[in-house]
């Protein structure tokens, strides 16, 4: 397993961002209710400014490379989960698939409750960002995105779509569902970039 507790470190002094509280519980926050996501019938699409346009169904997606990893999770309305182990499929992975365009410049997430999320195209190639299907050893509970969620722990935690079905890249910035509501484009805690 991966330690990636110490990203921190990138953006600031203490590994609990100003502002925030740890708490133990994992509380579930969705704009909805927890959309049905069958695995059989289940598509993840790839599209946008890349060479290769990709499809994958869910056996396909666990055939992708995956790392599990020890991760915080941070937010915005205040709560910090340190040390959840999440495993799944690090961004670079799709990117290198993809084959993404020199001049792609942001990322759109899309997911089955009709949710979007934004972020920089740098933001997201990372190793952190994982396209993940476990928690704590176990398949991922559809309340937290279950089949299949991103996390972003260096971004508030709404940066990482739950039930995600779609990335799109992107060559000028969108925004997505809560970013069009006032919320940051950057979210990054150690700056408290909540709102825009
Ligand atoms: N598809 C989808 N993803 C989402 C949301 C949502 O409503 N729909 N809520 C976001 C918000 S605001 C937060 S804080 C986190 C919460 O994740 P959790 O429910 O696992 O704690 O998911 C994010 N991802
Ligand atoms: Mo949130």
């Amino acid at each position: 397993m991966r330690d990636v507790t110490d990203l921190y470190q990138e953006f600031g002094d203490e590994r609990l961002p100003p502002g925030q509280s740890e708490r133990e519980d994992f509380p579930v926050l969705s704009k909805g209710g927890t959309p049905r996501v069958d695995t059989d019938v289940w598509e993840f699409t790839v599209s946008g400014a890349v060479e290769n346009e990709l499809t994958f169904t869910w056996e396909e997606f666990l055939d992708l490379p995956s790392e599990t990893q020890l991760q915080d999770f941070h937010c915005v309305t205040g709560w910090s989960r340190l040390d959840n182990e999440f495993t799944g499929v690090p961004f670079p992975e799709i990117v290198e698939r993809a084959g993404v365009s020199e001049d792609a410049v942001h990322v759109m997430f899309g997911a089955a409750d009709d949710y979007t999320t934004d972020l920089a195209f740098d933001a997201c190639n990372r190793q952190e960002v994982l396209f993940a299907y476990e928690l704590d050893g176990e398949p991922l509970p559809a309340d937290h995105g279950g089949p299949l969620r991103v996390v972003t722990p260096h971004k508030y935690a709404w940066k990482g779509a739950k039930w995600v079905d779609s990335v799109t890249f992107l060559t000028e910035e969108e925004r997505g569902y809560w970013e069009q509501r006032g919320y940051s484009d950057t979210a990054n805690p150690w700056e408290q970039d909540r709102y825009s």
